[in-house]
């Protein structure tokens, strides 16, 4: 079964092998959504419940996530869907003190190629950083990623911050963790809970 065979190379940290299995996925007509959806971030929430079980550590899930990207490299230019209609600039980064950068930077590659402009911060993005790049760039949205509860009240304490600094953006939410009812305690203006509603929402909230 291929899909297996991806998602254990990807758990074994395989570099090599996983965009070569993906590759010859690709060629032989399965679509980039779905390795996307059924085989890389399966492969990634294995290596999330193996970390919570102690069947896997830190490194390992280190090596997997090399090799989740090394995968999603070779569908990167399937996956944007080319669509007209993204307009507008958004700053997307991850929040201050987290380090997980898989899910976000997918979402800016899909607001990539759905047409706006995406000024991708990286990740352990500090507030006035977040303000800075959207004044400087004249951003319409913030988008913010964590996977982690420890680092998710920063989200809300960021948009105070924004909108005590006068920054006229529209604040949205994405990550893991995050919930739509968390997104509206926080007053932003929206949550999306992966990448394709990521830029749905982005498009209704620019149009
Ligand atoms: C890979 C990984 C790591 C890697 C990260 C490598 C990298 N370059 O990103 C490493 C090894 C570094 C790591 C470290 C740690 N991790 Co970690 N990690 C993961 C893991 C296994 C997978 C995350 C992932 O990449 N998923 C795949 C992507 C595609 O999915 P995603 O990120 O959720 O993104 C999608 C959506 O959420 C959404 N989205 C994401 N961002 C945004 C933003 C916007 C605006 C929108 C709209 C949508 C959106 O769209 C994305 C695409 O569909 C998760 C488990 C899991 N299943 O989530 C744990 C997990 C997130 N980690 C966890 C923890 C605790 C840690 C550590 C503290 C170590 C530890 N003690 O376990 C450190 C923290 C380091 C730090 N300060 O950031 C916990 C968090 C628990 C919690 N809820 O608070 C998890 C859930 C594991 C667990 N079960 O305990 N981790």
């Amino acid at each position: 079964m291929p899909f297996e065979e991806i998602k254990q190379s990807i758990l074994d940290g395989d570099v090599d092998l996983t965009p070569e299995l993906v590759r010859a996925e690709m060629e032989a007509g399965t679509p980039a959504a779905t390795i996307l959806n059924d085989v890389l971030t399966a492969a990634m929430d294995e290596a999330g419940r193996r970390l919570s079980s102690g069947e896997m550590f830190i490194p390992e899930i280190l090596f997997a996530a090399d090799a989740m990207k090394a995968g999603l490299d070779v569908i990167r230019p399937h996956i944007l869907d080319g669509e007209e209609g993204g307009k507008g600039t958004v700053v997307v980064g991850g929040v201050k003190g987290d380090f997980h950068d898989i899910g976000k930077t997918l979402v800016a590659w899909m607001l990539e190629g759905a047409g706006f402009k995406v000024v991708d911060l990286g990740v352990d993005v500090a507030t006035e950083t977040f303000i800075e790049a959207a004044r400087e760039h004249d951003a319409d949205i913030i988008a913010m990623s964590t996977l982690m509860v420890t680092t998710m009240p920063l989200m809300g304490a960021n948009i105070r911050a924004a909108r005590a600094a006068g920054i006229d953006v529209k604040f949205v939410l994405g990550g893991a963790p995050v919930t739509q009812s968390y997104a509206d305690k926080s007053e932003a203006d929206g949550y999306a809970s992966d990448a394709p509603g990521a830029v749905a929402l982005m498009r209704e909230l620019v149009g």
